[in-house]
């Protein structure tokens, strides 16, 4: 049979295609495990998270893996060394894994010089009784624990630091500070008079400066892991620390519930603990979708205008994910590897 361009069978085929490889959340959200669901459509970070399991590795193994390569790949520049270089030029990250059977989680924040963050978090679990390390000291443990210290500055994050300096230090996280913020470099003194005006809840960070790779893992007896990992937000003040190193913000899992993970402006939602309140609604029955998107509404009663997404996966493989709707975000992409599926898959959700 001849078939024009685009036409005929081999048009149908090309959609067929094109519809296995982007589906929208809810037609292929049947439940089977194991599942694996992230972020983003970071694909070579879920196809390594399968890859562990498949082979036998454990749900921990799986996050750990899948987030590591995102740490690699420098997934869209947010995730992992050379990117989003905060006030004095440094790249610095933040990451977490929790075990959903005992309850434990490794994290390190405002880790310094070590590019394998999520690597060093699977230490603080493994190797100490603490559950959070940071700073220049996370970096002495890391190299403790045999990590290498290396420079995690590149070309291109030199080049957004200057380009950043260029445009007279815009934007930044300052407020209430002499010279004003909004116009120039500092360094600032605070400003004697504090101006509590209503502050503006639109975040700065955008579509075009996310992510950060959030990953639920669930295996076939319901055993959950998830984890985090990210270089947080760009210009960021040195110190700063966000949401994913947090439990109960970036992600959260327990195996007599669920998971979930959460990517967007971590200065506003970690004031929510949105992963940890998606678990809860997960257990209270919600389904997955749901429960993602009611953790969404609630930040959007106090930040109408904030950049966020959050993934959800309940013990039976059934998951869902929500994201909140501002111009130029309208769609979160994530991806999800289950038995049902042929392989790693893109979804996507409209925002609420
Ligand atoms: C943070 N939540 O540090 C991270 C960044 C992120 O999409 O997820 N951006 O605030």
């Amino acid at each position: 049979m001849a078939a024009g361009r685009g036409g005929g069978w081999q048009g149908v085929a090309f959609a067929l295609l094109f519809l296995s490889v982007l589906t929208p959340a809810g037609a292929a959200s049947a439940a089977a495990l194991p599942v694996v669901i992230n972020t983003w459509a970071f694909r070579t970070a879920a196809e390594t998270a399968w890859r562990v399991l498949e082979s036998g590795g454990s749900e921990l193994d799986a996050v750990e893996r899948g987030c590591g390569q995102c740490e690699i790949d420098q997934c869209d520049g947010s995730v992992g060394y050379g990117g989003s270089p905060d006030e004095s030029g440094e790249t610095t990250l933040d990451a977490m894994i929790m075990d959903g059977n005992t309850m434990e989680v490794g994290a390190v924040a405002d880790l310094r010089h070590v590019k394998n963050a999520i690597g060093v978090a699977r230490k603080v679990i493994e190797h100490t009784k603490h559950t959070l390390l940071v700073g220049e000291s996370a970096s002495l443990f890391a190299v403790r624990m045999g990590f290498p210290y290396e420079d995690l500055t590149t070309r291109k994050s030199l080049s957004l630091y200057s380009e950043w300096l260029n445009q007279s230090c815009q934007p930044n996280y300052w407020k209430n500070v002499v010279p004003d913020s909004s116009k120039s470099c500092g360094p600032y003194k605070r400003r004697e008079e504090v101006t509590y005006k209503k502050e503006q809840t639109s975040s700065r960070r955008s579509i075009h400066n996310h992510d950060t790779i959030g990953m639920v893992v669930i295996g076939v007896s319901g055993t959950v892991a998830s984890g985090t990992s990210t270089n947080g937000a760009i210009h960021k003040l040195p110190g700063r620390v966000g949401d994913s190193p947090i439990a109960g913000a970036g992600s959260y899992a327990d195996s007599t519930a669920g998971g979930a993970a959460a990517t967007g402006d971590g200065d506003i939602m970690m004031r929510f603990l949105p992963s940890y309140q998606a678990v809860e609604y997960m257990r209270m029955g919600t389904d997955p979708t749901v429960a993602c998107q009611k953790v969404i509404s609630r930040i959007q009663k106090y930040a109408p205008k904030f950049f966020g997404a959050i993934i959800c996966a309940n013990t039976t493989g059934s998951y869902g994910a929500a994201c909140n709707k501002i111009p130029g975000f309208t769609q979160f992409h994530f991806m999800v590897s289950n038995p049902l599926l042929s392989r790693p898959t893109e979804q996507v959700v409209d925002c609420i």
